[in-house]
């Protein structure tokens, strides 16, 4: 009998601990990608996430000395776009699988030379030109002035922020939920030291988003058209960091009024000593 209580005992904790273990999962699961352009090493920086790492093209390199740069550096991107494609930028190692699941994007850009728009110049780019909505950039429109667009294969839209391409430091973060199509998508910029601006996006286009499998790339565009290069920015990328769920408002919020943050995630920690309590509960309840 007391065999059959210890046995009953340990499947508990193997539970629990099991439970535990896929709990911090999802948990760490929620902030996916954070690249701060910090520090390279040998032409390459680091996601402080995991192990992976972008490879910095010839139109971009990090920077140290930019003023107001959150933490060491930030990537700087020379507004050169001499490679028909992506290949100019910082281009991770690792493909990003997203399709139609939801996601929230945020950068910090700022422009080298103040109110000179670049001409399609791309912060950020995935997917690829397989077929609508399998393309996700997000970019300025220098066609309209200097304008914040997001674009997928097959839609787009142009918004005003107002002096998006001044010499501030200008944060943007993209929300899309699960299963959008391009009207859902939700975008949102402010200055440093400002007021967080309300949803950008005014579009009623029902593009599916159908993002296809690729690398993230900074300071260039997946697009490979002749016609239409200078995908490459005209300044300052910084503290990317990619979630793969929509953030509120007021957690965007959060990132955007303290630069460099991440979305507070629930302490392992804590997570840990409720998993024990709970396993010492049980075997208190047991010999009782
Ligand atoms: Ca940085
Ligand atoms: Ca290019």
């Amino acid at each position: 009998m007391k065999n059959k209580v210890m046995k009953e005992n340990r499947m508990r904790s193997v539970t629990l601990i099991f439970s535990f273990l896929l709990l911090t999962g999802s948990i760490h699961g929620a902030l996916i990608s954070h690249y701060t352009f910090d520090s390279e090493s040998g032409g390459q920086t680091s996601d402080s996430i995991g192990s992976s790492f972008a490879t910095l093209g010839g139109g971009v390199e990090i920077d140290t000395t930019v003023a107001d740069r959150i933490g060491s550096g930030a990537l700087r991107m020379n507004g050169s776009d001499s490679i028909n494609g992506p290949g100019d930028g910082a281009v991770t190692d690792n493909d990003f699988t997203w399709s139609n699941d939801a996601r929230t994007i945020t950068f910090w850009w700022r422009a080298e030379n103040p109110n000179v728009q670049s001409n399609w110049g791309t912060y950020f780019s995935n997917g690829d030109l397989s077929g609508s909505g399998t393309r996700f950039d997000i970019r300025e429109d220098g066609d309209s002035g200097a304008n914040l667009r997001v674009e997928v294969e097959g839609a787009g839209f142009t918004t005003d922020p107002a002096n998006f391409d001044d010499a501030n430091w200008h944060f943007v973060a993209v929300t899309v939920p699960d299963n959008a199509t391009f009207q859902d998508i939700a975008w949102y910029t402010g200055v440093r030291g400002g007021t967080l601006g309300a949803d950008l996006n005014a579009s009623s286009n029902s593009q599916a988003i159908a993002t296809a499998p690729g690398p993230l790339v900074f300071g260039d565009s997946i697009l490979q058209e002749a016609t239409k290069s200078g995908y490459v920015p005209n300044g300052y990328l910084d503290d990317f960091q990619l979630y793969d769920e929509m953030l509120s408002l007021a957690q965007i919020n959060d990132l955007y009024t303290n630069p460099g943050s991440v979305v507070p995630e629930p302490s392992s920690v804590g997570l840990l000593a409720l998993t024990l309590a709970m396993v010492l509960g049980s075997r208190r309840r047991r010999s009782a």
